[in-house]
């Protein structure tokens, strides 16, 4: 048996936890062979529904599930672990502005992202989930110092995988036969679902569709799933986004398929001309524990459009929180410097691949 990993859950008494621990537990995200160490995150309110949780968890015996530890604060919650799954968040309350929203939220994750820094393993990857959830992870990100902006993910997944699974539906395919989707942007309405370089059976998928179907009809359902999801349900995606969830940190752990694209909500690094210092759902592909941005993907004038409306509303999020972004993080987040160099063999005498190697070098590690 392996070591166990410490997984933090923030919201472990939440609807979306409530699926998202069992998956965890039985192995679904780190592995069948990997125990996990689950350090569950409620407010001191939510404690005893988060003891209910813990039994049930127990009562599952789940062999890979080592221990379960119960915290009310994030200080505590977040020692040493590996793992940071930020799924606790104030729901926007009657009357309140999205800006209301969006500062009340600032101050949870300024508190999460210090937390981290302080307590966490110093090769903590984070993913948050509580919306909104771009700027969240902004805002932790920027607390934390003396880690890497690139542990910092937000969860875009789940718009990953509703279009993934609308278009199977449309071609009468399964999501299996479908890859290479991509998510641009904001975790939100204006996010732009990106079908040019999708292939169904490993063809182009934009020949296989309407183009009016896809302009008029599934960019905006895409967009708009989760208020359909409310309306039919009377109540939020909850086990839809666990599974992303475990999507996400699957990938980004174990590694994509060879050849996939998925979407994750990383730091701009300025890539395809999106600003930098916003966190941006970007096509990635992940190996060794890291991801890497997709590069020289054709942007077509329709999807420039799409992706400035989308790259302007994080503009906008990030300005009204600017007051709580501290100066010391600002240069680490408009230039990320750190340089990988892996998976060659450097010679001691300077022979072996040239510097200018494309495959050498780019700007996106862990
Ligand atoms: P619930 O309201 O069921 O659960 C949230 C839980 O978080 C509650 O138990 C609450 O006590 C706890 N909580 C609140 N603040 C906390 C804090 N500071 N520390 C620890 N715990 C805290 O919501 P749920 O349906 O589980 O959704 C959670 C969040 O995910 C929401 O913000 C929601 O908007 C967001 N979502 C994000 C998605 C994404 O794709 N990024 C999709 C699903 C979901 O809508």
């Amino acid at each position: 048996m392996r070591r166990p990993v410490r997984i933090a859950v923030t919201g472990a008494a939440g609807a979306i936890s409530y699926s998202l621990l069992f998956k965890i537990a039985a192995g679904e995200m780190m592995g069948r062979d990997q125990p996990v160490i689950l350090q569950l995150i409620e407010l001191p309110d939510a404690m005893e529904s988060l003891r209910g949780v813990a039994m049930e968890l127990e009562d599952c015996a789940y062999p890979l599930l080592h221990t379960i530890t119960l915290h009310d604060n994030v200080e505590e919650g977040f020692s040493n672990c590996h793992f940071a799954l930020l799924v606790g968040a104030r729901p926007r309350g009657p009357g309140m502005e999205r800006s209301d929203l969006i500062e009340v939220n600032a101050e949870i994750f300024a508190r999460q992202g210090k937390a981290l820094n302080d307590f966490a393993n110093r090769d903590v990857k984070v993913l948050v989930t509580g919306n909104p959830a771009n700027t969240n992870a902004l805002i932790a990100s920027r607390n934390a110092p003396d880690l890497s902006p690139s542990q910092f993910t937000c969860l875009t997944r789940l718009d990953h995988n509703r279009a993934r699974g609308m278009l199977a539906s449309q071609c009468g395919v399964t999501a299996r036969d479908i890859q290479n989707i991509i998510i641009w942007g904001n975790h939100s309405p204006t996010q732009y679902p990106d079908l040019h370089h999708a292939t169904v059976f490993g063809v182009p998928a934009m020949g296989q569709i309407d183009t009016a179907w896809y302009r008029d009809q599934f960019i905006p359902r895409v967009q708009e799933r989760g208020s359909e999801i409310i309306k039919a349900r009377g109540l939020s995606s909850a086990a839809s986004a666990a599974q992303a969830i475990v999507d996400q940190m699957h990938n980004w752990s174990q590694g994509t398929d060879p050849g996939e694209i998925v979407s994750m909500g990383i730091l701009s690094d300025g890539s395809y001309g999106i600003q930098k210092g916003v966190f941006f759902s970007f096509p990635v592909r992940c190996n060794y524990g890291r991801y890497q941005i997709v590069h020289g993907l054709d942007i077509s004038d329709f999807s420039r459009k799409q992706l400035t409306a989308t790259e302007l509303e994080l503009l906008e999020e990030k300005s009204v929180v600017e007051h709580l972004l501290p100066k010391e993080t600002e240069a680490s987040h408009m230039n990320l410097t750190i340089c990988l160099k892996s998976g060659v063999t450097l010679y001691a005498d300077g022979s072996g691949p040239s510097a200018e190697s494309k495959f050498m070098n780019n700007n996106r590690v862990l």
